[in-house]
């Protein structure tokens, strides 16, 4: 190609497009490991971040958000003024037609909820492979050579992290935008298109339903978009204070039909809580309008799997009728597998569940709207029985758990470490991550929790769910030889030097220490049942008592 190259050039970063082996667990992973080992075989764990390209170099799969982008922009734009590519295509596309240059942001920088832990074991400088790969997309030197004549737009769920670490000037990005964005898009690009200055800054806010269009191209896992928002208003959750809205069905068919033709064989249906959709007042779960939904994008020809993204566990055991419903889709047409699913080929359905804490007190002051209709009181019982009729349906959900919260005491980790037992045998993964001060969120005035800050009993805590994670997933005998011998290792070389000893026994317990030694030194005792039990039903609040919704102001 006579390099003139496109007037729009969209891109995102390999590791934030990365669909390998279907797996969301090993794109998280991307936003963990750090790069500087990557080139070694050191992770025991298969993982890669090259993409797929069409013939002419631009990318099969990025990011939902970049592909709304895409599609906003050629309402009014042709098809040949835009190309949408990974880091390693921009010289194919940018040129000296390119007046500006967008980019999706994920997770940037690797600093929010999970991801802002892992990469710190190896070293307190040392940055996640998805923080080098976004560095290399967008430091690349097509886009210095050509800036002189373009501009660079930023956006996505976590463009806020550039503006956090002060790097808008240093990577010359002209605008940042900061949340939902479809009102805008078209005006924005169209002013850089004709080389208006632009604002520093935009913060978006949520379209009304029909400003969304249906993509045009492949999503990433085939994401398609059930519902937007939230409301449940988690103090620390971005989302907390959009109200949770429906796409109307024909809209999510039509993203399937268009992920499929493109090439996707599985469609995630995402969203911030899969029992949002098509709701009823207060939060009531439309068990038949989920079933029709999970039917008929099964039912789209070409569909071989269904996952989804997020939810609550609040509405499982309010209607355990529900995952009943959805299973023979979510189940029977899921991708992943694990020996202990009793389905004929071991299918299971996961959902990403915040679980948070196991202390009412703390559950009470930040989240009590994740438990409606339970009580505050109630959520170590709703966590148990929720996971008990999962399980018993081959849901084996991936849960995240806050530790750290604002004000955590003793207590409060010992509240999470007696739930943490009695969820002993579950079959989940679950994963500890630090508090993380988002600035938009209510809670944006506070510092994030620090591993090198962390208790023995939050170690304890921490650790014990990486423990459950390996025997889950890792029950093989070798890989455990190795592993067992790892630890003390790890922990007296780095470990002991950057954390201090009050990581020292937690993380014994990983390396399978035997529990009659850590016993004597750590707070729980697996040898023993937990006292506390799974509750034959978790009681609905009588409507006088029943707490009330949060009070908030919703968007
Ligand atoms: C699907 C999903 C995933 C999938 C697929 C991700 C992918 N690469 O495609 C998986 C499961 C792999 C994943 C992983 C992670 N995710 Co995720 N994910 C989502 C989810 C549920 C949907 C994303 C989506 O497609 N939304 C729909 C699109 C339309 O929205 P959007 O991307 O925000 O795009 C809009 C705007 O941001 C903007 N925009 C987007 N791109 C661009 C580009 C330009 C140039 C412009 C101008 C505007 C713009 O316009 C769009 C239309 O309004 C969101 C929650 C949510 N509902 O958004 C969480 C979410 C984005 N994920 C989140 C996180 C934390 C992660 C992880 C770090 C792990 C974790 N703890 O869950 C990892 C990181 C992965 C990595 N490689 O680093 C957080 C981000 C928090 C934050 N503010 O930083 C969210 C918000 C969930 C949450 N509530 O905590 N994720
Ligand atoms: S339940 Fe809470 S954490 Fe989850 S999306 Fe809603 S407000 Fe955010």
């Amino acid at each position: 190609m006579s390099n003139r190259g496109k007037k729009i050039v969209l891109a995102a970063s390999t590791s934030e497009s990365s669909e390998y082996l279907r797996s969301t667990w090993r794109q998280m992973l991307l936003g963990t490991l750090p790069a500087k080992y990557s080139r070694f075989p050191y992770y025991m764990v298969d993982i890669s971040w090259k993409n797929e390209k069409h013939d002419d170099g631009q990318a099969v799969a990025v990011p939902n958000g970049l592909r709304v982008v895409e599609s906003i922009l050629l309402e009014k734009f042709s098809s040949d003024d835009i190309a949408v590519c990974y880091p390693d295509e921009l010289d194919l596309f940018i040129g000296e037609d390119t007046r500006v240059v967008g980019i999706h942001a994920h997770n940037p920088l690797g600093i929010t909820f999970a991801t802002d832990v892992y990469a710190h074991f190896y070293g307190a400088d040392v940055e996640p492979i998805n923080a080098a790969e976004f560095k290399r997309l967008i430091t690349h030197e097509a886009i210095k050579k050509h800036k002189n004549h373009l501009q660079v737009i930023v956006g996505g769920p976590g463009s806020w992290q550039i503006e956090k670490k002060n790097l808008q000037d240093e990577w010359q990005i002209d605008c940042i935008v900061d949340g939902e964005a479809e009102d805008f898009i078209l005006d924005l690009f169209e002013r850089a298109v004709r080389g208006e200055s632009l604002p520093r800054h935009i913060d978006g806010k949520s379209p009304s339903m029909d400003a969304i269009p249906t993509t045009k191209n492949r999503s990433t896992f085939g994401v398609v978009e059930v519902t937007r928002g939230c409301g449940r208003g988690c103090q620390f959750c971005s989302i907390a204070l959009r109200k949770g809205r429906s796409l109307p069905l024909e809209h999510i068919l039509e993203n399937v039909r268009i992920q499929v033709e493109n090439g996707a064989d599985t469609i995630m249906l995402t969203t911030e809580d899969i029992f949002l959709y098509e709701q009823g007042p207060k939060f009531d779960t439309n068990v038949p309008a989920l079933k029709k939904l999970f039917e008929s994008v099964a039912a789209v020809p070409g569909v071989k799997h269904v996952v989804q993204s997020h939810g609550t566990i609040a509405p499982i055991v309010r209607n355990p009728e529900v995952i009943e419903a959805l299973s023979p889709v979510a189940v029977n047409m899921s991708t992943h597998t694990h020996h202990a699913s009793t389905h004929p080929e071991n299918r299971y359905a996961s959902l990403f569940i915040g679980l948070e804490t196991g202390s009412p007190r703390l559950f009470n002051q930040y989240m009590k709207g994740k438990a409606y209709p339970y009580k505050a009181e109630q959520w170590g019982d709703v966590i148990l029985k929720g996971m008990q009729i999962m399980n018993n349906h081959n849901w084996f959900p991936f849960c995240t758990w806050i530790v750290g919260l604002p004000g955590e005491t003793e207590e409060d980790t010992k509240k999470s470490l007696d739930l943490l037992h009695a969820l002993r045998g579950s079959k989940w993964v679950i994963i500890p991550t630090l508090f993380v001060s988002l600035d938009e969120t209510r809670m944006g005035g506070n510092d994030s929790a620090q591993l090198y800050n962390l208790t023995e009993l939050q170690w304890e805590f921490f650790f014990t769910c990486w423990r459950y994670n390996l025997d889950f997933y890792r029950d093989d005998a070798s890989f455990h030889r190795k592993f067992n011998l790892g630890v003390p290792i790890y922990y007296y070389l780095l470990g002991r030097r950057m954390f201090g000893k009050q990581m020292k026994y937690p993380i014994m317990r990983l390396a399978h220490f035997p529990e009659k030694i850590l016993s004597r030194r750590l707070y729980l005792d697996l040898r023993k049942e937990s006292p506390l039990k799974v509750p034959d039903s978790v009681e609905i609040p009588q409507p006088k008592a029943r707490p009330a919704i949060p009070e908030l102001e919703l968007v």
